[in-house]
């Protein structure tokens, strides 16, 4: 499967990581759109939010179970947002689940 996250996950592109464990997978966006931009993924490949089932929902929890962790190793003890994609309307450009972790500003509160 042609997946860039996939590629990541498996070494073949380089990322610069803030966080790894056997799960899951955080790296630095590649174009940041704010002071601080994190990617969070599962290693396992999920299409988009729009896929999640009973089935793969537990390493989405683990995903939320460890956004604390990432964000206070980015320093980002004053707040951030938590952004995942949908589809075509959602603007989704990399098609496997991804969290965006925004934050390091006062980030504006218009959000569509
Ligand atoms: P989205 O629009 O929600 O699908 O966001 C995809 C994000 O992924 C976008 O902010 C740019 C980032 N991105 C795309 N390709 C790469 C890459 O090869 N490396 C890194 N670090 N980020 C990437």
């Amino acid at each position: 499967m042609d997946c860039i996250f996939c590629k990541i996950v498996k070494g073949e592109i380089p990322s610069s990581k803030v966080y790894e464990d056997d799960k899951i997978l955080a790296f630095r966006d590649i174009a940041p759109q704010a002071p601080v931009h994190v990617i969070v993924i599962p290693k396992v490949h999920i299409p988009s939010a729009d896929a999640i089932t009973p089935d793969n929902s537990s390493v989405v929890a683990h995903i939320f179970e460890t956004i604390p962790t990432i964000a206070k190793s980015c320093d980002l003890t004053n707040g951030y947002r938590i952004i995942t994609n949908v589809g075509e309307d959602g603007c989704q450009s990399v098609k496997h689940i991804h969290f965006h972790i925004l934050g390091g500003k006062k980030l504006a509160e218009a959000l569509g």
